[in-house]
């Protein structure tokens, strides 16, 4: 039977450190689905479709896209209803603190409570252990450079609509 994961996020935009946490998901699971989720604690920027859009043009440069690698989004309720629906057993999770761990421990026990379905956590390069969208997003709005923080395509995306 092959393993299935599903590595869920704003992805408001998707960074270095969320690509860190996909590829490693996806050297150890058969298939991860990365799955963008509203979520509601915070203010988008960018709309979920494009922010799909920028994930897969990220991963394609990678090759991870069409290989193990399905990026979609999800707007239809609980997350394990994804993970039932295409057979996924775990939710993969990037830690980079112990705000993370206090974060994402009670929704990693609520999602088991509710259908079984696991959380692993992976830590990230520490090259990246600092990066976050909301970082990301400051440091572009305020005319910053943003291109050690994130994919090419996502930089230019972010340099074109700060014009
Ligand atoms: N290095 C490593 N990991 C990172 C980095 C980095 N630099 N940056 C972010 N991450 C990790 C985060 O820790 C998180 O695990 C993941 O990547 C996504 O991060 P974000 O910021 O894009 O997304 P969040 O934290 O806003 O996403 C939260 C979810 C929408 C995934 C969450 O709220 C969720 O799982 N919702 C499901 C709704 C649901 O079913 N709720 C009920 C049961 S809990």
């Amino acid at each position: 039977m092959s393993s299935v994961a599903v590595v869920p996020g704003s992805f408001d935009p998707i960074t270095l450190g969320h690509v860190d946490v996909i590829e490693r998901a996806a050297s150890i699971f058969d298939e991860v689905h990365v799955v963008v989720v509203h979520n509601p604690d915070k203010q988008a920027l960018i709309p979920i479709a494009h922010r799909v859009s920028l994930i897969e043009k990220s991963l394609e440069e990678r090759g991870l896209v069409g290989a193990n690698v399905i990026v979609t989004s999800w707007a239809m309720g609980l997350l394990v209803d994804y993970c039932t629906d295409v057979g996924a057993t775990a939710i993969v999770k990037g830690i980079r603190s112990q705000v993370d761990v206090a974060y994402e421990t009670p929704m990693a026990i609520v999602n088991r409570d509710l259908a079984g379905v696991e959380t692993i956590f992976l830590l990230p390069d520490p090259a990246h252990a600092h990066v976050s969208s909301s970082l990301v997003r400051q440091v572009s709005a305020l005319g910053g450079d943003v291109a050690p923080y994130v994919p090419g395509v996502v930089a230019r995306f972010l340099e074109r609509t700060a014009d």
